[in-house]
């Protein structure tokens, strides 16, 4: 708690310092997960920020897709919100914990209540095991915003070279840190 605050003081001075304030900032209004970097193959809770609706139109439901690779991925309850969790079939067959043999996957999470007014944020936690690789080592997490009226895709992923603060829409985003 007390890292992920400096971290975001940190933050907050260099957008001050840098022509990037306004791309920085902007970036932080979107749907983010509150977290940017995790170790691979670590167990890893944040949470997803809903920075504001869809065009002033307040929040009522938001849907994330796991990418390939997330184990173990657990919303957190949430007052006001209804959780619904879609599981598909795994290529093949793994093994879990307890010499259990894991077939399936959490592909997507859903939390649907509010409305959330455009000019409030909220948090929506999660938790999982992350892969021990992704391509890039970054992971995506696209989330599928539904507001009151319209809604907006958060899907967009960067193209090589490229950041977040250069697409409109872009995914959240986690990246792997070698294990150390
Ligand atoms: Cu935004």
């Amino acid at each position: 708690m007390g890292f992920a605050m400096s971290f975001n003081y940190v933050k907050a001075a260099v957008c001050a310092a840098t022509m990037t304030c306004a791309a920085v900032t902007g970036a932080q209004a979107h749907i983010v997960l509150d977290t940017r970097e995790a170790v691979a193959g670590s167990y890893f809770k944040s949470a997803l920020r809903v920075g504001h609706g869809c065009s002033g139109s307040g929040t009522v439901s938001i849907t994330v897709t796991l990418p390939m690779g997330t184990m173990y991925v657990r919303p957190q309850l949430k007052p006001g919100w209804r959780i619904e969790i879609e599981r598909e079939p795994l290529a093949e067959p793994v093994k879990g914990y307890h010499g259990k043999v894991i077939t399936d996957r959490v592909a997507r999470i859903t939390w649907t209540g509010g409305p959330l007014p455009d000019a409030y944020f909220d948090e929506f936690g999660i938790q999982m095991k992350l892969p021990a690789s992704a391509p890039g080592d970054v992971l995506h997490f696209p989330v599928l915003q539904k507001c009151e009226q319209g809604a907006r895709d958060w899907a967009e992923i960067p193209p090589v070279g490229k950041t977040s603060h250069d697409v409109t829409s872009p995914a959240p985003a986690l990246r792997l840190l070698p294990k150390p």
